[in-house]
C-alpha cells in the first residue's frame, strides 16, 4: 500500500513549482521556466531512483527502469504543463504517481520481464502553443512538424524557438517511429475532471472512452469606429457577431447534449472607446459522439455566418485540432477493472496524451477521485487518501502488465 504520507511527502516538493503568487492556481506553459523546473525536479527524483532519463526529439522525458530497447515496455505517465491559473493535478498526478508506483513496485521485490518507464509528455494542454497534446502528436507523427515548429505563442515565439532555448534542436522535431515502437502498453493515471467516481463513491476508476473534441477559431471581421460618434444603424461590429455566436454555441450545445465553451478571445483594437475592427474567439466543442460534435460545430458555424450577415460583418470559423472518439482497448479496461476490485469503468469528456497514443499502443487509464469535479481551475483537487490508493492501484496494474 502506499502510504498517504509518502504521497504528501513527494507531492509537496513539486507543488511550488508554477505556483501563482497571489494564489490563483499555477502556470506552467510548456518550455516556459516553470515546465523546465518541473523538469528539473522529474530528472532528479528520477536519477535519485536510479532509472535512465533520456528526453526524445519532441522534448518527452522517459524515466526507464530497465533497458528502453528491450521492448514492450509498460509506460506510464502524463503531463506537468497547466492551462492558465489551473490546477496542481491535472497532469503531474500521472507522474508523481508513476514515481511512487515504482517505489512501490521495488518495495515488493517486484522484478519486471519488461521495461517501465515514467513519461513525462510536452504541452499537453497548448496553453502556448494552441496545439493539444503537443508532444504526443508530433511523437506519433499527428502533427506536421513544420507546422509545429512555425506555431507561436502570444509573444510570438515560435515553438522553435522556445524549444532551441530549452536545448533542443527544432529541426530534430517530428515523428519518431523507433522511440514509439518501444511502447508495449500505456497507462495513464490522472485526476477525474468531473464527480461521477465522488457520485459513484469510488477512489480510483478506469476510463472506457474520451469524447471527441475540438478547437475551431472564430474570426469575425467588422469596420473599427468612434463608439461615440458612429451611429448605431450605421455600425458593423464584430462583438455582436462573436457575443451573438458564444450563445449559440451554449444553446446549440443543450440541444444536442454536448459541450461547447468560448473561454478566450481577443479584440482588435481592444479599446473601451472603439467599435471593434476585429474580434477572434476560440471555441472549445466536445460531444459524445464524432457525429452529434460534427453537427454541433456546423449549426455554430452556421449560426455565426447568419447573424455575420445580419451585422454586415464577416466570419469564419477554421478548425484549429480535432481529436476524434477514443475508444480505450477493451480487453485492457476490462483487466483492469477486474485487477480492480470492480473499479468503475467512465467515459470523459477531457482530451488526454493516452488518447492520442491509443491510436498506436494498447492504452488505459486511470482515474482517482475528484470531489468536487471541479478542474481547469485552482479549486481542482483530491484528497491525499485518494491519491494513495490511485498510486496502489496503479502499481498493482504495472505489476501486472510488467510481469505476467
Ligand atoms: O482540454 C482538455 O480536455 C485537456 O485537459 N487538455
Ligand atoms: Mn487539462
Ligand atoms: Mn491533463
Amino acid at each position: 500500500m502506499m502510504t498517504i504520507e509518502r504521497f504528501r511527502v513527494l507531492w509537496d516538493t513539486l507543488l511550488p513549482i508554477g505556483r501563482d503568487p497571489d494564489g490563483a492556481g499555477w502556470v506552467r506553459y510548456g518550455f516556459s521556466p516553470a515546465d523546465l523546473a518541473c523538469r528539473d525536479w522529474f530528472t532528479g527524483q528520477a536519477a535519485a531512483r536510479g532509472l535512465t532519463v533520456e528526453t526524445d526529439r519532441n522534448g518527452n522525458v522517459f524515466a526507464w527502469w530497465g533497458d528502453p530497447d528491450a521492448g514492450d515496455a509498460v509506460v506510464t505517465g502524463s503531463h506537468f504543463d497547466s492551462v492558465p491559473h489551473g490546477g496542481a493535478y491535472d497532469g503531474p498526478l500521472g507522474i508523481v504517481s508513476g514515481l511512487l508506483a515504482l517505489d512501490l513496485l521495488r518495495q515488493r521485490g517486484v522484478e519486471p520481464r519488461r521495461p517501465v518507464a515514467v513519461a513525462a509528455f510536452a504541452e499537453e494542454e497548448g496553453s502556448r502553443f494552441g496545439v493539444a497534446c503537443l508532444g504526443t502528436r508530433l511523437l506519433t507523427g499527428a502533427l506536421d512538424p513544420d507546422t509545429a515548429r512555425a506555431l507561436t505563442d502570444s509573444d510570438g515565439v515560435t515553438l522553435a524557438e522556445a524549444v532551441t532555448a530549452a536545448g533542443h534542436d527544432p529541426e530534430a522535431l517530428g515523428a519518431d517511429p523507433p522511440r514509439l515502437a518501444r511502447i508495449g502498453t500505456f497507462l495513464e493515471l490522472h485526476i477525474e475532471q468531473g464527480r461521477a467516481l465522488a457520485d459513484l463513491d469510488a477512489p480510483v476508476g478506469v476510463a472506457s472512452a474520451i469524447w471527441p473534441h475540438g478547437r475551431w477559431r472564430l474570426d469575425v471581421t467588422g469596420e473599427g469606429n468612434h463608439a461615440g460618434t458612429t451611429r448605431m444603424a450605421d455600425r458593423r461590429d464584430p462583438m455582436l457577431t462573436a457575443a451573438y455566436t458564444v450563445l449559440a454555441a451554449n444553446k446549440e450545445a443543450r440541444l444536442r447534449g454536448g459541450h461547447a465553451t468560448v473561454g478566450r478571445i481577443e479584440v482588435t483594437p481592444n479599446a473601451t472607446n472603439a467599435v471593434p475592427a476585429a474580434v477572434s474567439a476560440w471555441v472549445d466543442a466536445r460531444a459524445p459522439d464524432d457525429a452529434t460534435l460534427q453537427g454541433l460545430v456546423e449549426a455554430i458555424r452556421v449560426r455565426a455566418a447568419e447573424r455575420a450577415g445580419r451585422d454586415g460583418t464577416s466570419a469564419t470559423m477554421t478548425a484549429e485540432s480535432l481529436t476524434p472518439v477514443v475508444e480505450f482497448d477493451t480487453g485492457l479496461r476490462d483487466r483492469l477493472t477486474a485487477l480492480l476490485g470492480g473499479a468503475p469503468a467512465l467515459p470523459t469528456g477531457a482530451g488526454h496524451d493516452a488518447g492520442v497514443l491509443s491510436g498506436h499502443v494498447p492504452t488505459a487509464m486511470l482515474f482517482v477521485r475528484n470531489p468536487t469535479g471541479v478542474s481547469h481551475a485552482p479549486a481542482e483537487g483530491a484528497s491525499d487518501a485518494d491519491c494513495a490508493a490511485g498510486v496502489t492501484a496503479l502499481a498493482d496494474v504495472l505489476q501486472e502488465l510488467a510481469c505476467r
